[in-house]
């Protein structure tokens, strides 16, 4: 197989422009003129009308970051995950075996801040303390977007190698979850000292979310076996589609039989389809762009819905397409970045409307939602960032001013509810005045939501927003500029 190159923005475009993908509905794909005038904020310009300038926002975010940032170094430093509350850490991946989750989530989002006495004292700590010769099981899919994607993302940042070699040294201690599957589709866990593997049944998110890290890791190494194996193990879901185009949400790893048969954009499956136009976006993999398509097109056919005026996307029997649920998730607020990136801006902008509408119900996005009858279904809030994941999206794609007008409106939000003297902390209940706080800073968070917001409004000279590719994590695999 040959090594991928690296794509660039243009490139996508013209050949999405070329697939058809591009209608009257996003003709700024195959304008470069109006591409290239989009998405620059220039620094000083002063801000919308509603926001205060650009750059005072930008600083709030870089300093709210630097506060919860301080308090995990105080707390938690090398633990995964910092409780700001009770003021100490916990584990992610393994109880007792903490791998720094934290600082490796940070890593780019530091250098982006221009942080980097702290960037360095992180990077110190991954290369004093970091192994992986780890007697316990790793969950596959959050060790590769979590742990390999930060960092690779930390050596985009920094030139360092012995970041790239600890993102090979992990990658490697995950492969037997694919290579020793006989389908292709990994076991869910593994043991990364033995290789030992586990979690027959898989979801299609865990099996599909590891093309960008995986085909990061074959263009820096030169090795094939790391995109072969994210291949592969996207084929064995793509090549078990329904007569309907339709994929189902679990497979048996071991037998390739459907565990569940709905399909949904929801999560646990919604990255698959995430990864499949990124492995295209970042690696330039046509076969993945066409698999993306015709999946999409199912999904378009049989799952949109509009109800109230808004649309959704409802979850169906994968070979019938009759109706299972009307249940969402605020994970699944991506979707709209993703339809707006590949070519469906109108659809996108669509689906981000119907979001902002449950942000006028309540003061932050529920985990879980009901369309049908707009209510919450579950009423904590994890720090979650695909609101505002996808405002960026569109936002880049389009430069159009309402997703920094939206993406400014719940940050305030998320300040006025979350905010806590050791940083932020998780919502367990939005509906409640005041809303009930967790005691938890989700990594992501220092990974994801604040570099979102950061880069909509600091005109950053370290960030290309014309050329760029943050994965499902937010980690930068392309589009960090270095002096
Ligand atoms: C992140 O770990 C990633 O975005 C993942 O794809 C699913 N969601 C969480 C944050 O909500």
């Amino acid at each position: 197989m040959p090594v991928p190159g690296r794509m660039d923005r243009r490139s996508v475009l013209r050949v999405l422009a070329g697939t058809g993908a591009v209608t009257a509905a996003g003709q700024w794909l195959s304008s470069p003129a109006s591409l290239a005038a989009a998405p620059a904020a220039p620094a000083g310009v002063p801000g919308h009308s509603a926001r205060p300038p650009d750059q005072v926002i930008a600083a709030d975010v870089r300093s709210e970051f630097l506060r919860a940032w301080n308090a995990y170094q105080r707390l938690a430093f090398g633990r995964d995950e910092l409780l700001p509350l009770s003021g100490a850490g916990s584990d992610f991946f393994a109880d007792g075996h903490p791998v720094g989750l934290t600082i490796v989530e940070a890593l780019d989002t530091l250098y982006l801040m221009e942080l980097d006495d702290d960037l360095e004292r992180a990077v110190r700590w991954c290369e004093q303390n970091l192994s992986f010769d780890i007697d316990a099981d790793f969950q596959v899919f959050e060790t590769i977007i979590r742990m390999v994607g930060g960092l690779l993302s930390g050596f985009h940042a920094t030139g360092r190698k012995s970041l790239l070699r600890l993102a090979t040294d992990l990658a490697d201690r995950l492969l037997p979850a694919f290579t020793g599957s006989p389908t292709g589709a990994p076991y869910r866990f593994v043991n990364l000292r033995t290789g030992a593997v586990s979690g027959v049944e898989n979801v299609l998110a865990e099996i599909g979310t590891n093309v960008a890290e995986f085909g990061d890791l074959t263009r820096l190494t030169g090795d094939p076996k790391y995109l072969q194996a994210s291949k592969r193990a996207f084929r064995a879901a793509v090549d078990r589609r329904s007569a309907l185009d339709l994929v189902g949400t679990s497979l048996n790893v071991e037998t390739g039989a459907w565990v569940n048969q709905t399909a949904t954009i929801d999560p646990p499956v919604d990255s698959f389809f995430e990864y499949l136009f990124d492995g295209f976006d970042l690696l330039g993999d046509r076969e993945l762009l066409s698999w993306y398509q015709l999946l999409t097109a199912a999904i378009l056919r049989h799952e949109q819905e509009t109800v109230d005026g808004r649309l959704w996307f409802r979850r169906v029997n994968m070979n019938t397409g009759a109706p299972v649920a009307r249940r969402t998730s605020e994970l699944t607020a991506f979707y709209a970045g993703l339809l707006g990136q590949s070519g469906h801006f109108r659809l996108g902008a669509a689906f981000h409307d119907s979001w902002t509408a449950v942000t006028a119900r309540y003061p932050l996005i529920p985990e879980g939602f009901d369309y049908s009858t707009f209510t919450a279904t579950g009423p904590g809030n994890q720090l979650r960032p695909e609101y505002v994941d996808a405002a960026f999206n569109l936002w880049l794609v389009s430069g159009r001013e309402i997703y920094r007008d939206r993406a400014y409106d719940y940050y305030q939000r998320v300040k006025r509810t979350c905010a806590v003297r050791n940083g932020y902390t998780i919502a367990t209940d939005v509906t409640t005045t005041p809303v009930t706080l967790g005691d938890l800073t989700s990594a992501y968070w220092f990974s994801e939501n604040m570099k979102y917001y950061y880069l909509m409004f600091a005109a950053s000279p370290r960030f290309d927003y014309r050329d760029n590719y943050l994965s499902t994590e937010g980690n930068v695999l392309r589009g960090l500029r270095r002096p």
